[in-house]
């Protein structure tokens, strides 16, 4: 009987076979490999604690400068929230555990179910990959939105991770993101308000503003500027949360897996209540509202 012969009687495990096989027989070049293989114990272990929510935040770097070079309407640019929110869309069609996203000015924050084992719940893995995956594509959808802009140079986004162990943890972690939509919005509404439309330096609106509440401002605004806040636009004011929702989508009226916008209030209850499945994990259930109208992203893959 031979050696291999006798190996695979007492093992009776092809893995190993194979594994003896390759080295008895490897070459130099693949033992010479391995003698780096150590090189690997110097990797960390940097798994993200189970049960807890998974937030993932990118941010636009120095979109200070990008938005100024690409000359961005101020304060708010329709289209480039819009690019912003097809890019956070390609993460939610990638990455079926991202069960909602919120984004604001050159920010997006995803929320992976916390039963999520997306690989292996590494923090590396699943920022770098949902980072490159929206960077990429607002670069690539950026002719689409901006048909009459050239891109002048890449953008990027820097990234963080952030874990919540409870619910009202990650409920107040996205009251926190939409406040300050709300409190920047407002500010920079009334500012660029002074400006255009009452011709004030940029110096001298900082002024009028300076030390205001937000019913101040609100009161700026409408008596200087004549603009009553609540009717700017939602996408303004609110910010865009991406939601999944199942869909029957004409004209065969099929079942669809869809990501909607919406730019609703996510501090109060409602929001949650009506879209109960995020935090209960559940799977979710054909949606009878939807508006095949409004503005959806279709996931192909399912
Ligand atoms: P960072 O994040 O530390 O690298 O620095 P920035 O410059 O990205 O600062 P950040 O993230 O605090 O503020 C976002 C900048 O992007 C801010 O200067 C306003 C600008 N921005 C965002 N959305 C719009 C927009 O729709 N229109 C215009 N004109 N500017 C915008
Ligand atoms: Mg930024
Ligand atoms: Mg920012």
């Amino acid at each position: 009987m031979s050696l291999y012969t006798k190996k695979l009687i007492s093992l009776r495990d092809w893995h190993r076979v194979l594994h003896i096989y390759a080295k008895e027989f490897s070459t130099s070049k693949a033992m010479a490999k391995s003698k780096y293989e150590y090189v690997r114990t110097f990797e960390f272990e940097d798994r993200c604690l189970q049960n807890c929510w998974i937030v993932v935040r990118l941010d636009g770097r120095s979109f200070h400068r990008f938005t100024s070079s690409h000359k961005f309407e101020k304060p708010n640019d329709k289209r480039a929230l819009e690019l912003m929110n097809r890019s956070a869309a390609a993460v939610m069609e990638e990455f079926r555990d991202v069960s909602l996203a919120y984004g604001q000015s050159d920010e997006y924050s995803f929320i992976l179910r916390k039963n999520t084992d997306l690989y292996n719940r590494r923090q590396s893995k699943i920022m770098s990959a949902i980072n490159s995956i929206f960077s990429a594509s607002y670069v690539y959808y950026w002719n689409t939105f901006f048909e009459d802009k050239k891109l002048l140079y890449p953008p990027s986004f820097d990234a963080r991770i952030v874990l919540y162990p409870t619910d009202q943890n990650l409920r107040d972690y996205l009251s926190w993101r939409q406040a300050d939509t709300h409190i920047n919005n407002l500010y920079n509404t009334a500012f660029w308000g002074l400006i255009s439309m009452k011709g004030l330096s940029n110096n001298e609106a900082e002024k009028v503003l300076s030390g205001t509440v937000s019913s101040e401002k609100n009161e700026i605004l409408f008596k200087e500027c004549g603009t009553n806040y609540n009717n700017e636009l939602p996408i303004y004011r609110k910010g865009t949360v991406l939601v999944r929702k199942l869909v029957n989508l004409p004209p065969s009226k099929s079942k669809k897996h869809v990501i909607c916008p919406l730019h609703v209030d996510i501090i109060g209850d409602s929001f949650w209540e009506e879209y109960n499945e995020i935090l209960n994990l559940k799977d979710l259930i054909l949606n009878k509202d939807f508006k095949p109208d409004d503005i959806f992203y279709l996931v192909k893959r399912s």
